[in-house]
């Protein structure tokens, strides 16, 4: 029988039992035990369980979206929709393998699982989830690598008729076959916990991934200003050395909001310390800084060096605060600071402690938080990260195997970073970035893909990797531009500025003892191109602002795949080498070297060329220019898309343009909701915002755009129109 249990269902098979929980309409949670327990959530699940009307017919749930069918003894489900189609079948279950098969259906397509180095369609490949740095395994990241620096068990299935989602909700190594073993299978399995998922259905992938984010979570919405361009180096190692950064930036004339300080800013590799003999004025070269219209980003790692009289270990160390070995004394790994131990951020106590220690470097005028190292990295250990059996423990004193906490380690240490810079400075919105990340990890910082390389190889598959990011509830993301490991040819720094340009987060980053990587180190023609792109970045920086918020809102990411928009185009579903900008520009990336043109799909409807103006009819490939200067970019007939007239702008203030004008692309109607707002505190939750509507009505003798205020709480610029 299927009982009711709480607000869901309960149904005891032969060899387990399961619950069923609804999250809305279309959300479903199959939760297995042996125990008939229900098993308890991960934090990456923010969402509720809720009533919905369901009716119950034998083994039959049948909801106003969906029908499943429960076999009574394996207790393996199958999911329709009213109609009959199936969205997900089950082959098998095994609750205590934590293991599940199930009936590779028509997916075209398979997305999502956060950052890997896979094309943008999945299907076919197998692949594993426990946070890793990459490079302490490897010389280089490349696709048969199935562990990355994220774990996000989340996966997309579409085809053109069809999308679905599932969250498994395991904290454990987790394992997903999209078919490779047997390509009539998709399964997927863990070392520990419970079989315990979250069935996400469409039809539209749209509804998936708004479904997702209800789920786990949006990320909050940013300061506008880190929507710009970053400038970054392992490391900028001297007070002189950043400074005359900042000066090439702004000779160079080249626009930026952030500068970094990667591990050399510190005293011995000691976080929470400042070399004094490197960074002798650290305060006043940082309110300089600012002056100039930069904000600063510091790196701090878990790893705490393990040194007699230094504070930070001795206070940890007094209060019981690290991670222990299963004996119960402190574990000792190894990171930069060579001997180091690791704080337990499982717990809130350690999470304040430590969230407290970046008072200081907030006073000091540090703008930002960059944790790196947070898979966590170890060096004594061959597997590069904590042994599984060293012990955390949760606020009530219970203990967990490093194995179980691996996975959210680097999200519990963003958790402790952000809630500690909103406590420290309410009227600002923090910046934290991360290497490693867990399913609602986008709640707490913006992400980076690690160590990739300077070769045209990882240009090219940042495109996916950051794609199935966004399909994973992560929109604010970012590869390095130009490469971190090894030397960047000035053609490989203009393509990849060009598409860096689009990247949510965009920065410029290179390895130590490699050649400087800042656009005026190459010669002129690469500086101008790379200058060129970088400022267009910030003519779009309040179009982006509006796709962050929309992400901040929806969980849809600011940068998607083809088929996100034409999921009834089978073809879209494989183009690894475009993408679109929210809903309307078409970016088309160069991805090889010496290429004077490339291939192009484009999509039904009406097309414009944004760089000539020049329309033509979409549903067909075409091979356009692309000289050096130029990456193909298009604009889909029926978009308005703000600019900001920057050219007559301080260096300090290129967040906020006095004037925009929108470009409105005709032969559709169209329309355009523009959020304006300080870009920097929280007021806007006081209502000090504006939000504008724009509808462009095609008409073909004179098009306009009809205006209408909904909400004025914020200074509205000066708007200018362009008819395209
Ligand atoms: O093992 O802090 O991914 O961005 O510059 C290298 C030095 C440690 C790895 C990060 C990289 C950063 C570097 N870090």
């Amino acid at each position: 029988m299927i009982r009711q249990k709480g607000k869901g269902f309960f149904v005891t098979g032969q060899q387990a039992s399961l619950h069923i929980l609804f999250y809305g309409e279309k959300i479903v949670r199959f939760a297995y035990s042996s125990d008939q327990v229900l098993p308890a959530s991960t934090l990456a699940v923010i969402a509720e369980p809720e009533e919905v009307k369901v009716k119950i017919n034998g083994y039959k749930l049948r909801t106003k979206s969906l029908v499943i069918d429960i076999n009574p003894e394996t207790l393996a489900v199958k999911i329709s929709d009213p109609d009959g189609k199936i969205y997900s079948e089950d082959i098998a279950v095994s609750p205590d393998d934590r293991l599940i098969r199930k009936k590779r259906l028509k997916e075209t397509g398979i997305f999502g699982n956060g950052e890997k180095y896979t094309w943008l369609n999945q299907v076919g490949t197998k692949i594993r989830n426990y946070c890793s740095d990459v490079l302490f395994h490897n010389p280089i990241q490349h696709p048969q690598e199935e562990e990355m620096h994220t774990a996000i068990p989340f996966y997309l299935g579409a085809s053109p008729d069809l999308a679905y989602g599932i969250y498994f909700d395991n904290t454990h190594r987790t394992y997903f076959d999209f078919g490779k073993s047997d390509p009539a299978e998709i399964s997927f399995w863990a070392d520990g916990g419970s079989l315990d998922y979250y069935f996400i259905a469409g039809p539209q992938v749209v509804d998936v991934v708004i479904g997702y984010g209800y789920l786990t979570g949006t990320a909050p919405l940013p300061r506008k200003s880190v929507l710009g361009y970053h400038q970054s180096r392992y490391s900028y190692s001297s007070e002189e050395e950043l400074l005359n950064i900042a000066e090439g930036l702004h000779s160079n004339d080249i626009p930026c909001s952030v500068l970094y300080m990667d591990i050399h800013y510190m005293d011995a590799y000691k976080v929470f310390t400042v070399d004094r003999e490197r960074f002798r004025n650290f305060e006043s070269m940082l309110q300089k800084l600012k002056d100039m219209g930069f904000s600063v980003v510091v790196i701090v790692n878990p790893g705490v060096k393990a040194e007699e009289g230094y504070a930070v270990y001795e206070e940890g160390l007094k209060n019981g605060y690290y991670v222990t070995r299963s004996s119960g004394e402190v574990y000792y790994g190894e990171v930069w600071p060579k001997p180091a131990v690791f704080p337990d951020f499982l717990r809130s106590e350690v999470r304040q402690w430590w969230g407290e220690k970046y008072r200081w470097l907030l006073e000091c005028g540090v703008e930002g938080i960059w944790n790196d190292m947070n898979e966590p990295t170890d060096f004594t250990q061959e597997i590069g990260t904590l042994p599984d059996d060293t012990v955390h423990r949760t606020d009530d004193g219970e203990q967990l195997p490093h194995r179980e906490v691996h996975n959210i380690y680097a999200m519990l240490q963003t958790i402790s970073t952000r809630t500690a810079l909103e406590k420290l400075q309410p009227a600002k919105r923090p910046f934290v970035l991360t290497r490693a990340a867990f399913a609602g990890s986008q709640r707490y910082a913006a992400l980076w893909t690690g160590d990739n390389a300077s070769v045209w190889e990882h240009l090219e598959n940042s495109i996916p990797m950051l794609l199935n990011l966004g399909i994973s509830g992560y929109s604010f993301v970012g590869a390095d531009v130009g490469g971190y490991r090894g030397g960047c040819s000035g053609e490989l720094l203009v393509r990849w500025t060009q598409l860096g340009a689009f990247y949510p987060f965009f920065r410029n980053h290179s390895e130590i003892d490699t050649a400087p990587q800042e656009p005026w180190a190459y010669p002129q023609e690469i500086l101008d191109i790379t200058r060129k792109y970088i400022r267009l970045r910030y003519r779009l920086l309040t179009h982006y602002y509006n796709l962050m918020r929309e992400s901040t809102l929806t969980g849809q990411p600011a940068i998607r795949p083809l088929f996100y928009h034409y999921q009834e185009d089978p073809e879209t579903y494989h183009i690894n080498d475009q993408f679109l900008l929210g809903d309307s520009l078409m970016v088309c990336p160069v991805t090889r070297p010496g290429a004077t043109h490339r291939q192009v799909y484009f999509p039904q409807g009406l097309w414009f060329d944004y760089w000539t103006g020049q329309s033509f009819a979409g549903g067909r490939y075409l091979s356009v220019e692309a000289p050096l200067e130029k990456m193909p970019l298009y604009v889909r007939a029926g978009t308005v898309l703000p600019h900001d007239d920057i050219e007559s702008v301080e260096y300090s203030s290129y967040a906020d343009a006095k004037s925009l004008t929108m470009y409105c692309y005709t032969g559709k109607d169209g329309y355009y909701r523009l959020y304006l707002d300080d870009g920097l505190s929280c007021d806007f939750k006081q209502g000090r915002y504006s939000e504008l509507e724009f509808v462009l009505k095609d008409d073909p003798v004179e098009p306009r755009i009809i205006l209408k205020k909904l909400h004025e709480g914020f200074a509205i610029p000066e708007i200018n129109y362009k008819y395209i």
